[in-house]
């Protein structure tokens, strides 16, 4: 599949984005009523009253409009040096992180495909750094940095990625199967798109748990937030779920990282109407456009909508205009992409802006800002060095959490499923 995708990619040259601009706010033309103010027929109560005016994500454009020169914002009192600091830390963490996976798969510690995130930092690190630990996050295959982002150790994910029983999920994921309950991290899905839906349950539940069992107040909701790609938009599911989102006002944010390409599929050659945060207010919900190589923009716009969702006033869309810095997959050589479009977002690398802002601002100090790369070279280091030491999964792992009926292994002359056989997990059973 990749291959023929980044075949047919070839046709054409890109271009860039028409959405390299200032960000855009669209607001859903239905401004005060949803288009199914009831839900009849339901056993429990679920925005069966009209909803409230909406409010409309509360992003001032004209704010987002006012640094559209700068590469970090200009709005510097909503940012403290402990959050600063802490932004830092997360993208250069998700950074170096990522850039030692590639020395580590193409050592051979790593098996099947492996998405790194370079270049997207700003994106992970600027809405899940707002989370709560009891909020969830849904990602795709490109999920590492999104777990790291989440709380989820170091170790826990190299581990995972070397396929040893100590990772987040025991060795059996890989790298784009990160998944932590205790984290709220509902997964990473390799089929693309098939985590909206598992994101809009997330939400669904956070919502019935305050209007229907009570154990959450209405307009303090734990938050899910859904990333995928652009060429994720084009999926039904997609659509989906931005329906029933609005309908039953989920506490959720469609998060989409428009880094441009879907493989080697340019979005412009595969997409009617590029502008994907256009279809927000198609199905009556706020669609914003942001910077997403820009960590205090992202921000900015992720409090709004990530409050809104938290205050019961339902879901948003944001498209974060985005680039990653290395091929789809460490399979990906990379030739496809015009080096001119390469070129023009390397030089806006969002840990080199937001550097750059901290020091302007006094903020930090130079040496300070060296020290956080030092701490998380060492948190690196370790977390390798954790993975290699560790064991792999016992044998007798391979046939837990299979969830269907083992028959297709067959039945034994004793009656009993051949996977029962002790001898079967070691490899030695009659199948
Ligand atoms: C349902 C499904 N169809 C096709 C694929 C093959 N595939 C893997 S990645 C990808 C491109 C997705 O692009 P995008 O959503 O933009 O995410 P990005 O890789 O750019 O982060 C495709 C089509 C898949 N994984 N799942
Ligand atoms: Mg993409």
């Amino acid at each position: 599949m990749g291959s023929a995708a980044i075949a047919a990619s070839s046709f054409s040259t890109p271009k860039l984005h028409p959405c390299l601009r200032s960000e855009k706010l669209l607001t859903p033309p239905l401004s005060s009523h949803s288009p199914f103010p009831r839900i009849p027929s339901r056993s429990f109560k679920l925005s069966t009253a009209a909803p409230p005016a909406t409010k409309l994500a509360a992003v001032s454009s004209d704010l987002l409009n006012s640094s559209a020169s700068s590469a970090a914002h200009q709005n510097a009192t909503l940012l403290g040096r402990e959050e600063g600091l802490d932004l830092y830390e997360d993208m250069v963490l998700g950074r170096s992180f990522e850039d030692m996976c590639a020395q580590m798969y193409y050592r051979g510690k790593m098996f099947g495909f492996v998405h790194l995130y370079n270049g997207q930092e700003a994106v992970s690190t600027g809405f899940i750094r707002l989370l709560r630990r009891a909020d969830s996050v849904v990602s795709t295959y490109r999920d590492h940095v999104h777990a790291l982002s989440k709380g989820v150790p170091a170790r826990s994910v190299m581990a995972e990625l070397f396929g040893k029983a100590t990772g987040c999920c025991r060795g059996q994921g890989g790298s784009m199967h990160m998944f932590s309950a205790e984290h709220g991290l509902l997964g990473g899905f390799a089929f693309i798109g098939e985590g909206i839906p598992v994101a809009t349950g997330a939400a669904f539940s956070s919502k019935y748990r305050a209007e229907v069992l009570k154990t959450l107040p209405e307009d303090d909701l734990d938050v899910t937030l859904a990333f995928f790609g652009d060429g994720t938009c084009n999926n039904g599911q997609f659509f989906e779920c931005l329906n029933m989102a609005q309908l039953w006002k989920l506490p959720i944010v469609f998060v989409v990282e428009n880094n441009l390409w879907a493989i080697g599929m340019s979005h412009l050659r595969a997409t009617s109407d590029p502008e994907i945060y256009k279809k927000g207010p198609a199905f009556g919900m706020p669609g914003v456009h942001v910077d997403g190589m820009d960590v205090l923009k992202v921000r900015e716009v992720a409090m709004e909508a990530i409050g809104r969702a938290r205050r019961g006033e339902g879901p948003t869309l944001v498209e974060c205009e985005t680039y990653r810095f290395r091929g789809h997959s460490l399979a990906d050589p990379d030739e496809l992409r015009n080096p001119d479009e390469k070129a023009h977002y390397a030089a806006r690398d969002p840990i080199t802006a937001l550097k750059k802002y901290l020091i302007e601002r006094n903020l930090a100090t130079e040496s300070e800002l060296k020290a956080i790369e030092k701490k998380i070279d060492d948190v690196v280091e370790e977390a390798v060095e954790f993975a290699d030491a560790s064991p792999p999964p016992p044998r007798s792992q391979l046939l837990e959490n299979v969830f269907a009926d083992p028959k297709g292994f067959g039945i034994g002359p004793d009656g009993k499923y051949r996977c029962e056989d002790p001898t079967f997990t070691q490899g030695t059973a009659q199948v």
